[in-house]
């Protein structure tokens, strides 16, 4: 019988399938912007997770990068990423993944982030043990930030590149490291097994860090959001390890 975690590893994986079978082929650009490019190979991996979902469950709705589908009157919702990296994609740089979330009223109940190259799956369910390939995760317990290993998030628009640039100026003197790596839920499910110890963004979308919040709270991480002023679309996110203090910008 299927649930809504194997229904979502099952659509996760039938995505990551077309978007590896592309990787560094000539792709079709819908939209070019000074920070971010769009391109159809999203619309159709968004189409392909939709099908699945909706066919398992018709009265849900959908709300994904590449728009919204089902019934949008629903308390379940699923929160789609198709291709979070997209950039990284589009430049032959094997860094991207596939978010899903399901979340009902506003609390995620299910998260699933898929690695189609590394063919790593990064799985939890609200209440579970988070786990990575089949094997439970938690996150590092490094408490100094001088042995830690920050990502740092360059969102598109230029005011928030201003903004990444200064939080990336604090970090990178006090980190042992700081990453910009371009992809906001790998970055989440980094963090969730201990590869990463903090991810800080100031401007993404609900898609790219729906499915990365509940994995890093359930790995025993710490989690805080909020909406930037005047970008109400947007959420400002830090997360860490739980253990490192993070700073002050
Ligand atoms: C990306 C995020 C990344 C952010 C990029 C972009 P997309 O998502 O994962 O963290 O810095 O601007 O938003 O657009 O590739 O799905």
């Amino acid at each position: 019988m299927s649930t809504p975690l194997s229904t979502a590893i099952k659509a996760a994986r039938t995505a990551g399938e077309l978007i590896r079978s592309q990787f560094g082929k000539t792709l079709e650009v819908n939209a070019v912007y000074s920070h971010d490019i769009k391109l159809e190979l999203d619309v159709q991996s968004q189409e392909l997770i939709t099908g699945i979902l909706l066919e398992a469950y018709p009265d849900h709705a959908i709300f994904g990068e590449e728009g919204i589908a089902g019934n949008q009157d629903s308390p379940w919702q699923w929160i789609v990423d198709p291709i979070d990296g997209t950039v990284n994609f589009f430049y032959s740089i094997p860094h991207f993944c596939i978010s899903i979330a399901l979340r009902h009223n506003d609390e995620v109940q299910v998260g699933v982030i898929y690695d189609p190259i590394r063919d790593e799956l990064w799985e939890v369910e609200r209440g579970g043990i988070p786990k990575l390939n089949g094997v439970p995760i938690k996150t590092s317990s490094r408490k100094d930030l001088a042995d830690c290993i920050v990502s740092v998030g360059m969102s598109k628009s230029p005011d928030m590149v201003v903004a990444a640039t200064a939080i990336l100026e604090k970090y990178v003197r006090r980190a042992r490291k700081c990453r910009l790596m371009g992809s906001a839920a790998l970055d989440l499910a980094y963090v969730a097994c201990g590869r990463l110890d903090a991810y800080i963004e100031q401007s993404v979308s609900l898609w790219d860090v729906a499915a990365g919040k509940l994995l890093v709270e359930a790995a025993g991480g710490h989690y805080e959001s909020n909406v930037p002023a005047g970008n109400p679309d947007k959420l400002a996110v830090r997360a860490s390890n739980g253990s490192v203090s993070l700073l002050e910008i």
